[in-house]
């Protein structure tokens, strides 16, 4: 199909809860979602860059410049029938993953809705695509994807086609609070909803006695720790000393683009190291896994460039034996639709930081919500593409800024 519009809308939410990490605290969370146009279609992305450099160094500001002027030109007007056309369009551009994997993902969005599949099963390898070597891109490797660690056939062969889960496990991510009686608080309200996982927020100072509190109060929780960076190898000895409490990992504690020192502290540890911030790309992932710097992966789309990397990274891991899971970056209803659809590939076997959509927003911009099961899952949604769909009245009022272009010609 021929891309023939694309809007930007910059949107800003309040968050329903302040959410503080080692790097800051945050009580609204802005975003650009993406809008595809092509056939009567819409397709929807979400571009997870925040406010300011401080996850990663894209920001609203990088991602709406180099969508503009870059990604958008790169795909406007152009003939699309697979996602790894797009991929490819977008070959030359380094660096800035979330602004790519936004427009990417609504490009997936827009080819399952035309092909009438969920995005689930579209990535869990339903049909999709020209035949031949670079359209059997879905489903199995083409030359694109096998450029990752140059799968064999066993790489190959994991995990697809199969039924698709209709559910995923899910965790809840709860930030650093001003107290620990109010961190215990809120742990309690949200093993109360349902929760069966809690990753806890730590940083220098918020780490050992926390998670020993937390530990005390609820024994046989699944529990898992993120530092957001927040140490050095000097702290080796504290890090040690939370083996003690049985977590399911330790999220990256060093440098946003360590995997060295990950590497010289993984051997001392019983627990897990997992890494979020320093895995930017399939090739990330692979470095990190050869030098054992980690023995879990979290996957984010925002973080590595789209969902085709995504499916890189799940079929590189699944073929080490290496478990992955869905990290969160406080999406609407979009980006989370996007994670509960990435999260059924079979690799994805921890739970995800992929909560209820009333654990993020009073209101968000997309409908029907994300609700928990009582087994700790989100449902996958069935019907054609992402399965949830915009409020417009809901956009407009949280919109501070909109751009369209369209093969006319036609600016806003
Ligand atoms: O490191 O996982 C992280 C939110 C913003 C930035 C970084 C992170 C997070 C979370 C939130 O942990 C997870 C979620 O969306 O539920
Ligand atoms: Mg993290």
């Amino acid at each position: 199909m021929k891309i023939e519009r694309i809007e930007l809308h910059h949107i800003n939410l309040p968050l329903a809860h302040p959410f503080e990490t080692s790097f800051g605290r945050e009580l609204t969370r802005p975003c650009i979602l993406v809008a595809v146009h092509a056939s009567g279609l819409t397709g929807w992305g979400e571009c997870s860059a925040g406010a300011g450099p401080w996850f990663s160094s894209e920001t609203i500001e990088t991602a709406w410049h180099v969508l503009r002027d870059f990604l958008i030109p790169a795909v406007l007007g152009q003939e699309v029938v697979a996602p790894t056309d797009v991929v490819a369009r977008f070959r030359r551009v380094r660096g800035h993953p979330m602004a790519r994997a936004g427009l990417e993902n609504a490009v997936w969005d827009l080819l399952a809705q035309a092909q009438g599949v969920s995005l689930a099963d579209m990535l869990n390898g339903a049909a999709v695509g020209r035949p031949g070597p670079t359209g059997a891109a879905v489903g199995r490797p083409g030359p694109t994807e096998a450029a990752v660690g140059r799968p064999g056939p066993t790489e190959a062969a994991v995990g697809r086609p199969g039924p698709t889960r209709d559910r995923v496990p899910v965790g809840v991510s709860v930030g650093i609070e001003p107290a620990l009686e109010v961190l215990l608080d809120r742990v309690d309200q949200h093993v109360a909803e349902g929760y069966g996982r809690v990753k806890l927020k730590i940083k220098p100072g918020w780490d050992v006695d926390v998670v020993r509190a937390v530990r005390e109060r609820w024994p046989d929780l699944p529990l898992q720790v993120d530092a957001n960076c927040a140490y050095t190898l000097d702290d080796a000895p504290v890090l040690r000393e939370l083996d003690q409490f049985d977590l399911l990992l330790i999220e990256q504690p060093f440098h946003y683009d360590d995997i060295v020192d990950h590497a010289q502290l993984q051997p001392q540890l019983r627990t897990p190291l997992c890494l979020d911030e320093s895995i930017h790309s399939p090739e990330h992932a692979r470095w990190a896994l050869d030098i054992g710097a980690c023995r879990v992966i979290n996957i984010k789309v925002g973080r590595v460039g789209g969902l085709t990397a995504v499916r890189q990274i799940h079929d590189l891991c699944a073929a080490r034996h290496v478990p992955v899971w869905c990290g969160g970056m406080l999406e609407t209803n979009v980006g989370r639709a996007t994670n509960v659809a990435l999260a059924t590939l079979p690799n994805f076997t921890l739970p995800g930081d992929i909560s209820a959509s009333a654990r993020y927003y009073r209101e968000d911009i997309a409908e029907p919500n994300f609700v928990l099961n009582d087994d700790s899952t989100l449902s996958v949604p069935s019907g054609p593409g992402r399965g949830v769909r915009l409020v417009p009245e809901r956009l407009a009022a949280a919109r501070l800024r909109h751009l369209a272009r369209s093969v006319q010609g036609g600016q806003t």
